[in-house]
């Protein structure tokens, strides 16, 4: 079978031996171009365990250089634990950057806002607890500000849900999109992945979703196709995985077998640099043809609910 991502020969493109103060890992990025440039905010565990995030550059979007210092600390009492798996999504000049907080309080979703990566603003908590992984879309659908998000609870299957906002913090008219199937390497749970991509046919949005195993949980890639003006809607989302745990520091790590994608950028000649965390310890990267996994949504879909 085809293999829709060709992984960057150089992976692991950032590991903890490339960040100038102590952490553990170098994990489940988010990436933005700005200015010639490609950003990248990495989540590190702190060696207590906590997270917080750093900031690397790159004029290739394939070698970084990680600034001297964590870009993100906790500074509340909603992030007291740590801020994890962050997103970038460009929307005029400003970039928007959503991030898990963890406290004592449960887990949720903060929103930042920077325009040049130096000064970043805390711009409010935008979920209640138990919510993670929030993607925002990158312009504007009608009136509404659009994002993917997943409650985080042990009554109702982990799957992405789809919200509308006029103003980037009050968030409503929910409505479920993807759910994991039964027996299928998304049973489990799925997440939001990357902030998705538009394209001629649809929203193409990278997605995790979980296998429980006897021997623990595998993180795999999955990609869907969500309908450019109605965004609630999945038009193809593919029966398998586009990218599963192979090379040795996705298998074993923090945290064996684990693909989690938060970042996926669009070029120019068609193809899309997909960034992806290895076993919740290094960053790595692999290119894809956006036609062709357009098409695997189109032509291998599955019932999205
Ligand atoms: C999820 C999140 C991710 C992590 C994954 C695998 O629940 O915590 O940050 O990569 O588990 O450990």
């Amino acid at each position: 079978m085809e293999k829709l991502i060709t992984r960057f020969p150089g992976n692991p493109i950032l590991t903890k031996k490339d960040v100038p103060y102590p952490v553990a890992t170098v994990h489940n990025a988010a990436v933005a171009k700005h200015q010639n440039e490609y950003i990248m905010i990495f989540r590190s565990h702190r060696l207590n365990g906590r997270s917080i995030l750093g900031l690397a550059r790159s004029s290739d979007g394939f070698h970084f250089e990680v600034a001297s210092k964590p870009f993100m600390i906790p500074s509340d009492e909603y992030d007291e634990y740590g801020v994890e798996d962050p997103r970038i999504t460009r929307i005029g000049e400003t970039y928007l950057i959503t991030y898990n907080a963890y406290s004592r309080y449960g887990a949720r979703v903060g929103l930042a806002r920077t325009k040049n990566f130096s000064q970043v603003e805390r711009v409010a908590y935008i979920t209640q607890p138990d919510m993670r992984n929030v993607v925002i879309f990158p312009e504007k659908i009608g009136k509404y500000y659009v994002r993917l998000d997943r409650p985080h609870t042990e009554l109702t299957p982990w799957s992405i849900w789809i919200s509308y906002s006029e103003d980037l913090i009050s968030w409503g008219q929910s409505k479920i999109v993807l759910r994991p199937q039964t027996y299928h390497w998304d049973s489990m749970k799925v997440g939001p992945g990357a902030p998705p991509v538009k394209t001629e046919k649809g929203w193409l949005s990278i997605f995790h979703g979980v296998f429980e195993t006897m021997a623990g949980a595998v993180y795999r890639l999955g990609v869907a196709l969500h309908d450019l003006n109605d965004p609630a809607k999945i038009i193809g989302v593919g029966d398998r995985w586009i990218l599963e745990p192979e090379d040795p520091w996705e298998r074993g790590g923090y945290v064996p077998n684990v693909v989690f994608c938060c970042a996926a950028i669009p070029e120019e000649d068609g193809t899309l640099k997909i960034y992806w965390g290895g076993a919740d310890t290094v960053m790595c990267v692999g290119t894809a043809s956006i036609h062709e996994l357009v098409e695997f949504c189109l032509q291998e879909s599955r019932n999205p609910l």
